[in-house]
């Protein structure tokens, strides 16, 4: 078969096949309409009997940077069975550990080192702070759900190869109040693109509030 002959083969194939992405943008906002960056949308396709539905899109390997005594990103998503490296650009030692029940680990990392891989087993969310730098916070969300995305600035998260079906969408944020249910919409994708929006109400951002009260410094 040519090139041309190849190239064409393929086009036919991506065309005709059964499995047509739709795409779905997901809008988070609080009770003001402002958007809400860095919520977590997973999406659940209703039927996990296919194999190429139920594959996991959620990444293996991320990584954790510490600079200016602040975890960046703020919120990891991460795949069940996958792993973090906790990296130190700061010229201070950092201790991070978590008590969370999804993980519970500590390491201590000196300037510029990077931690061994930190592998996650358990669905969940996983809180992590440092133990010299108390206002320190970070979040790694387990999931085995196939698809998950984080809201960016302006509220959305975009998903742009979910198949045609039907999904639950479900949303997570670190200042949702703890122990409630994740609040989840379904959602029939089609071809072409469709949105929905989510409503948080959210408690208030203290990470900036601890910068003026603390005394320990
Ligand atoms: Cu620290």
């Amino acid at each position: 078969m040519s090139t041309i002959q190849h190239l064409v083969f393929c086009l036919f194939l991506s065309a005709a096949g059964p499995v047509a992405a739709a795409e779905l943008a997901v809008l988070i906002y609080d009770g003001k309409g402002v958007a809400i960056p860095e919520a977590v949308v997973t999406l659940l396709p209703q039927r996990l009997d296919d194999a190429a539905v139920a594959r996991s899109r959620m990444p293996l390997r991320q990584t954790v940077d510490q600079r200016n005594e602040t975890f960046i990103p703020h919120v990891t998503l991460l795949a069940r069975g996958g792993h973090v490296v906790f990296a130190n650009s700061d010229a201070t030692r950092h201790h991070v550990y978590s008590f969370s029940a999804a993980r519970a680990f500590a390491l201590v990392l000196a300037p510029g080192e990077s931690s061994e891989p930190v592998s996650f087993e358990r669905n969940g969310v996983v809180a992590i702070g440092c133990n010299i730098h108390d206002r320190m916070v970070a979040y790694v969300y387990v999931s085995d759900v196939p698809w998950g995305a984080l809201s960016n600035k302006d509220g959305r998260a975009v998903f742009s190869d979910p198949p045609k079906g039907t999904y639950l969408a479900r949303v997570w944020h670190p200042r949702m109040r703890p122990g409630r249910p994740e609040p989840s919409q379904t959602v029939a994708l089609a071809d072409g693109a469709s949105s929905i929006s989510f409503t948080l109400e959210l408690l208030p951002d203290r990470s900036h509030r601890h910068d003026r009260e603390c005394v320990r410094y």
